[in-house]
């Protein structure tokens, strides 16, 4: 794939598509409607502090949680984004209990796809000026096309999706996806509005020296998490490593994609199933980090691999550089 730097991610998308012929084109209209809706809540993030839509509005979404005028309007972005298109025929977002089946009148789509979002990932650090996020994941839907989506469109392991990927509202905000062909970041020129190909071909070094956790938990993890924690901060080798927490998902992960590093977040006896969920967070970050030639686990098993059970279930998540991550299950392991 032509990886010239300074495309434009229009460019980038035409260029792509050109090398499979037989594509309809509607994953490229797909990328191009979450490249519009990340401008706008871009636009929208970068002024939460002048104006009054940061804050709580007074509700809570399925998971109990505050929900800011933000993260509420980032949902409404992306999904209307998906909808107008009339690319896609389901949507299940973080913010919203059930699914949202979209029946297309467009006999120019086959309106194959489906799409997972967490709409803004670590909102709570909006109103302390810390980066967030938005992670989206695609996948062919597998019931047939022309009926309602169900359930089990959604249900699918990670290993199936076509495409995924993440948008950091940061210091730059950048774009940041693979479709099963490496990965590529993007980052945005705000005064014209173009994202440009800024980290072509972005992997995971192989080791790095970042661990990442909330060490707060720390009396409530496994001992295999406890121990590994305790090899991280010891004087040996390459160690003691540094510890980076920003508890923005994406904020996190990124820098370690970019540094190496580990992410954690495990089980705990408060958190018996983590606290990160599969189909919107780590299914995506986990084919980005597979793409990226990390590794993506939950314990014993490989990420894409899990079947899931339910929209929003939670589990636990490790994932970042390869050495450490099997330096990580080396630990687990013992206690399993
Ligand atoms: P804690 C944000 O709420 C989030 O889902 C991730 O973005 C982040 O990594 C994690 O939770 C932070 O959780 O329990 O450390 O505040």
């Amino acid at each position: 794939m032509s990886q010239k730097k300074n495309f434009t991610l229009g460019e980038f998308i035409i260029e792509n598509q050109s090398a499979f012929p037989y594509s309809t084109g509607e994953l490229s209209k797909l990328i191009n409607a979450i490249r519009l809706a990340a401008k706008v809540v871009n636009h929208e993030v970068n002024k939460a502090g002048l104006v009054d839509i940061i804050g709580e509005i007074g509700e809570t979404n399925i998971q109990g949680e505050e929900q800011k005028k933000l993260d509420v309007f980032a949902n409404e972005k992306f999904i209307q984004a998906l909808i107008n298109r009339e690319i896609v025929c389901g949507i299940a977002s973080e913010e919203a209990e059930d699914f949202i089946s979209i029946n297309s009148n467009d006999e120019r789509n086959q309106n194959k796809y489906i799409v997972l979002i967490d709409p803004l990932d670590g909102s709570s650090n909006i109103d302390v000026n810390v980066s967030v996020g938005t992670i989206f994941s695609v996948y062919r839907r597998i019931t047939p096309v022309g009926t309602p989506v169900t359930l089990k469109d959604f249900l699918q392991p990670g290993k199936n999706q076509v495409a995924a990927g993440y948008i950091v509202y940061g210091t730059s905000t950048m774009l940041v996806y693979t479709t099963g062909h490496g990965v590529n970041g993007f980052t945005l020129n705000p005064a014209i509005g173009t994202f440009y190909l800024s980290h072509p071909e972005m992997q995971f070094p192989e080791t790095g020296n970042i661990y990442t956790v909330n060490e707060g938990n720390y009396i409530h993890f496994h001992q295999g998490v406890k121990d590994y924690i305790k090899y991280c901060q010891k004087e040996e080798e390459d160690r003691p490593y540094t510890s980076r927490y920003i508890g923005s998902l994406v904020s996190d992960f990124h820098r370690n994609m970019i540094k190496g590093g580990i992410y954690m977040y495990p089980k705990s006896s408060i958190t018996e199933e983590g606290k990160l969920r599969l189909l919107y967070e780590c299914n995506p970050m986990a084919f980005i980090a597979e793409q990226a030639n990390g590794l993506a686990i939950s314990g014993g098993s490989r990420i894409l691999d899990v079947v899931p059970t339910e929209l929003h279930q939670r589990i636990p998540f490790f994932s970042g550089s390869r050495k450490m991550v099997e330096k990580l299950k080396e630990f687990l392991d013992r206690y399993e």
